[in-house]
């Protein structure tokens, strides 16, 4: 038997794991730039411990040469979404992607495991650039909503705990549990549209809020009028107390005509 070298083995697939939830953090930032719904709510990663390659392959009895074909998930990434209908969404925004190529594909969703366990899972082929070149390796991501990575985890967690050999009872809590969290998913369903519409308009207003603050700091930065610049904050103040968005909305549209006629007085 060869010595082999773990660190050299998975320091590629840390890289894989930091550049991947990198770049799906960097869509979500995107989505929130442009005040465009995103359908991944977090992103985690991480590469598999030694210990669970090493048991997986026991289990599975994998050879350490096919190690890296036949583990999938030594990079793992789990996209966590806010409703059902997000997990589609999601998948369609990595299918789009060109620096990531899928493989294969796992449905737990309309196939749920006998343990309960729902999740979809995307396993991707993605090129690490190293010091020794590039290496293409796979990677999986798993997709699912907060109440599914609610159970999954918790579950993963009884299963450490009882080495895999849950009591009973405390398996029939956890079917318990998956049925209700099933419900859940499908109850935050319906109020999808509601918290969307929600959501948005928080957002909005935060876009406004800022965008109101500095056309008032540039007022006053121009014109060098203090009195006036204090006025028109205090008169922002009364408004945001409103807690009427459509009057956010026209001030923050009647300081841009201000501001656009001051500029061009300062010009002439
Ligand atoms: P960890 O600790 O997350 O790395 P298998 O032979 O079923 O164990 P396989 O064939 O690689 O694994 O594929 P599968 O079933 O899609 O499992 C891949 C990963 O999905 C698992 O990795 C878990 O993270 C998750 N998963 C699958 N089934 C269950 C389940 O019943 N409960 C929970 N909590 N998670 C599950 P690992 O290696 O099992 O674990």
């Amino acid at each position: 038997m060869e010595i082999q070298l773990w660190r050299e083995i998975l320091d590629p697939y840390g890289q894989a794991v930091s550049e991947i939830t990198t770049k799906l953090n960097n869509f979500r930032l995107e989505c929130k730039n442009h005040n465009i719904y995103c359908p991944m709510e977090s992103i985690q990663g991480r590469v598999k411990e030694v210990s669970g390659i090493i048991d997986k392959m026991r289990r599975k009895g994998i050879p350490f040469e096919r190690m890296e074909e036949e583990i999938e998930d030594i990079a793992g990434i789990r996209i966590i979404c806010q409703f059902i209908e997000d997990i589609e969404a999601a998948v369609e925004v990595i299918e789009k992607r060109t620096d990531m190529e899928i493989l294969h594909r796992k449905d737990y969703l309309t196939n749920q495991k006998k343990s309960g366990y729902r999740s979809y899972h995307l396993i991707i082929a993605y090129t690490v650039n190293t010091m020794k070149g590039p290496k293409r390796l796979q990677a999986e991501i798993q997709v699912r909503t907060m109440a599914m990575n609610f159970w999954a985890t918790s579950e993963h967690f009884l299963q450490y705990k009882y080495k895999n050999q849950l009591p009973e009872q405390i398996s029939a809590q956890l079917e318990r549990i998956a049925q209700a969290t099933t419900q859940l998913d499908e109850e935050m369903m319906k109020v999808r549209n509601e918290i969307m519409d929600a959501e948005n308009n928080n957002s909005i207003q935060c876009l406004l809020v800022k965008d109101i603050l500095n056309t008032i700091e540039n007022l006053y930065r121009l014109s060098n009028n203090e009195r006036e610049a204090i006025k028109i904050q205090d008169e922002f103040y009364r408004i945001y107390q409103l807690n009427d968005l459509n009057a956010l909305q026209h001030f923050h549209d009647q300081l841009d005509i201000l501001s656009e006629d001051n500029q061009t007085q300062s010009i002439n």
